[in-house]
């Protein structure tokens, strides 16, 4: 028998070989999609990415409480989707929830404050980064349990058919949800009760500190389990606003319309750390560098430019994004932290602990 220990230089996965970006594709650019749409896509990327970038430097500031997990990288598949929903429509997604809550529409005052833990924050300052819901929006909440959010947009989504109501749940997981019991389970239940529902894995190719691609039997975590649950396996280039929009409006259409669930793999890439702590260093370097250069914003910028948008346009509302960060920033900041009658507040659904006794 071997006694041989496991060479630990094959968990230094900054020295695999790197996964690349797909190339762009630029037939994208002739999808039926209104250029008014296409503004409010790019807009919604630069407010995604400049309420992110400036709640990053509020955390270095130690401003925010608790830890935090950023979408930098991933805005496109937030604004497609945030496009192609209805205002009743409902989301589910992770801890990596700001994109998706601002996305339904929440202010950014109110959800910088709830980062920094304020009382004039979306949640009073109770749930913090990790739990943002903003149920007036349809954002029914950021969960913490890998996978759990999956089974609760079943939920929405099958209360939505029994009232009949055409409304289609959305749920936002990682690559890594995929190895998770609840992630089958969900897709099961979804298709054999032909639920509203669509399943949307954002692959970062990472879970964690962990490459997906090490610890699962397929090359596509999510489209690739679609068809064992008779759902197709759709994979879209999760970097481009406009791809994702058009696969996201088919299948929030199929699900209005009664024809069951779809599963979508979103292929994207964090710019930085799983969550704030973390440097990131088990990414190869040209890795990085290549998805870097595939950032999704500057892609759609060039591309709004060829289909005549003017230069000044796109710097106007550059410029007034940053406006509302910085009021944002001002807004949160001016909050105090919620006071002790806020304690026992908003814990129960009917308001009060008295039904326990
Ligand atoms: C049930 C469960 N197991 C483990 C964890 C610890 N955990 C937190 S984040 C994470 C990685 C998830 O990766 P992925 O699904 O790819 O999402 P990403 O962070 O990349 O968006 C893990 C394993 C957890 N939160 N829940
Ligand atoms: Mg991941």
């Amino acid at each position: 028998m071997s006694t041989e220990v496991h060479d630990p230089g094959a968990y230094d996965y900054s020295q695999r070989p790197a996964r690349l970006p797909v190339d762009v594709d630029h037939s994208n650019k002739d999808l039926a999609i209104p250029l008014q749409d296409r503004v409010e896509m790019y807009e919604l990327q630069q407010v995604l990415r400049q309420f992110e970038k400036r709640a990053y430097d509020l955390f270095m500031q130690n401003l925010v409480k608790g830890t935090s997990h950023l979408s930098l990288g991933m805005e496109a598949v937030a604004a497609g989707f945030g496009l192609a929903l209805r205002p009743d429509d409902y989301s589910f997604a992770t801890y990596r929830g700001h994109a998706h809550t601002i996305a339904r529409g929440a202010a950014l005052g109110p959800v910088m404050a709830e980062l920094l833990g304020r009382e004039n924050g979306i949640l009073k300052g109770k749930g913090g980064s990790m739990h943002l819901t903003s149920v007036e929006h349809g954002m029914m909440g950021s969960y913490a349990i890998i996978g759990a959010h999956l089974t609760i947009a079943n939920g929405a989504a099958w209360a939505a058919q029994l009232r009949g109501t055409d409304q289609v749940a959305v749920a936002f997981f990682g690559d890594g949800t995929t190895n998770i019991g609840a992630f089958h389970e969900a897709l099961n239940f979804a298709a054999i009760w032909d639920l509203p529902v669509v399943f949307v894995c954002e692959n970062n190719l990472y879970m964690e500190y962990t490459p997906i691609d090490v610890v699962s039997a397929v090359p596509n975590p999510a489209a690739d389990r679609g068809p064992a649950y008779g759902l197709d396996g759709i994979v879209v280039d999760g970097n481009d606003a406009d791809a994702v929009f058009h696969v996201a409006s088919q299948a929030v259409a199929r699900a209005r319309a009664g024809d069951g669930p779809s599963l979508i793999e979103a292929v994207t890439y964090r710019h930085g750390g799983h969550s704030r702590a973390d440097p990131g260093k088990y990414r190869p370097a040209d890795e990085v560098e290549a998805w870097l250069e595939r950032d999704p914003i500057p892609m759609y910028h060039q591309r709004l430019l060829e289909l005549g948008v003017p230069e000044g346009d796109l710097a106007a509302i550059q410029q007034s994004v940053a406006g509302r960060v910085e009021d944002a920033t001002e807004f949160a900041k001016g909050g105090s932290p919620p006071g002790e009658e806020h304690l026992f507040t908003d814990v129960w659904a009917a308001g009060g602990s008295a039904w326990r006794n």
